[in-house]
């Protein structure tokens, strides 16, 4: 059967290609969640992140003004940092880790959290935790960055506040064990504060320095502090822009939407209105490589034997939904 935004929210079987079945991530809207009703929880400040938060775009403007007077090779550097870190997040966290849209060899797994900790976006289980509940709860209070809050809420803020009561309350009901069970996730989520520190600040600063004598300063604001503000709010948009503006060809009556300019900052991630009507599908889109380097790199993974069991939704099925829930226009991002 198809699933739907607006079926129950039992465990599903999701459809792919080769026809195997395996236990689908819990990722699935759930209609019939409603909010509690009454005076909204005041917002509670968390002032070491707005800080911390303020200081590092500092940097990474600082950064900026750097590209002009760096090596060549720093700047190559920089884009390959941004394209590792990148992966982690897009490949591992979102697409393996949170969805389960295909299977990962140790191997791959390992060089995901790894490329995971160079982003520096939380460890996976808790990224992977808070996606399903913005999937399974969307657009509520129990949904992390909630775009009903605002383009900055959704943005950025609620990186800055504590998180509303029934994030944690609903969160609990997540089967989360497909995690709990991964060695390579535990590891990364034991060792995380060291691993953000080798990786996401250490290892892009020191390698221009090392291998070809770019001063550190420019090696530690470039690809070290710039790549990562980039990066992050790369992925950001995601969860603001793509609520807000694009097309709905998939589902009208949810607020994500086909938006290409994210599509390329975010490595493939921003065709949104089919990432929620179809978040098992491996590919995050209808289309293929376009726009979509992270697909590329899964489809490379699997021709190299290091991941297999890709799920991918048929034609015949994106058209009925379509034709059910879509806005009438084909015009994909
Ligand atoms: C960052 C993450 O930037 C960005 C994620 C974006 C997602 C985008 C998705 C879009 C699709 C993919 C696009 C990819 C594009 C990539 C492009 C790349 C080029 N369920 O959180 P706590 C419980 S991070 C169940 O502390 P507070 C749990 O027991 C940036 N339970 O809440 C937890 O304890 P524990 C760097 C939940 O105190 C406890 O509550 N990092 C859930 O309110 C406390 O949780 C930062 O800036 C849940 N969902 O604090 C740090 N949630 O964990 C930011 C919570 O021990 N974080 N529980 O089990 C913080 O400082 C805090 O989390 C806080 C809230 C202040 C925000
Ligand atoms: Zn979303
Ligand atoms: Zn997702």
């Amino acid at each position: 059967r198809t699933i739907s935004h607006h079926a129950p929210p039992q465990k599903q079987q999701h459809h792919h290609q080769n026809g195997h079945n395996t236990t689908p991530a819990d990722d699935v809207f759930d209609a019939t969640y409603k909010e509690k009703e009454g005076r909204k929880p005041q917002m509670q400040l968390v002032w070491r992140n707005i800080i911390l938060m303020f200081l590092l775009h500092v940097g990474a403007v600082y950064g900026f003004t750097l590209i002009p007077s760096a090596k060549t090779l720093t700047l190559v550097w920089t884009a390959v940092c941004y394209a590792i870190s990148g992966l982690g997040i897009t490949a591992g966290a979102h697409r393996l880790w949170s969805h389960r849209t295909y299977k990962a060899s140790f191997p791959l797994r390992v060089f995901l959290a790894f490329a995971n900790s160079m982003a520096f976006q939380n460890d996976i289980y808790e990224w992977a935790r808070d996606h399903r509940s913005h999937h399974k709860y969307s657009e509520t209070d129990a949904d992390p960055h909630n775009a009903k809050r605002g383009f900055f809420f959704s943005h950025v803020g609620w990186l800055l506040v504590r998180k509303h009561p029934e994030v944690v309350e609903q969160g609990k009901k997540l089967d989360l064990s497909d995690l709990k069970a991964d060695p390579v996730v535990m590891f990364q989520r034991r060792h995380y504060v060291l691993s953000l520190v080798l990786l996401c600040f250490a290892l892009p600063t020191l390698v221009p320095w090392y291998c070809w004598g770019e001063s550190l300063e420019t090696a530690y604001f470039l690809p070290g502090l710039f790549r990562y503000a980039l990066s992050l709010n790369a992925t950001w948009l995601v969860n603001s822009a793509a609520h807000m503006w694009g097309n709905r060809p998939y589902d009208i009556t949810i607020n994500p939407r086909e938006n290409r300019v994210v599509s390329f900052s975010a490595m493939g991630e921003g065709f949104h209105n089919y990432h929620h009507t179809f978040p098992f599908d491996y590919g995050t889109s209808e289309f293929g490589w376009r726009l979509n380097p992270t697909t590329a790199f899964i489809d490379l993974m699997c021709f190299l034997g290091l991941a297999w069991d890709r799920k991918k939704v048929s034609k015949e099925m994106i058209l009925a939904r379509m034709q059910r829930t879509g806005s009438g226009s084909n015009k994909s991002g």
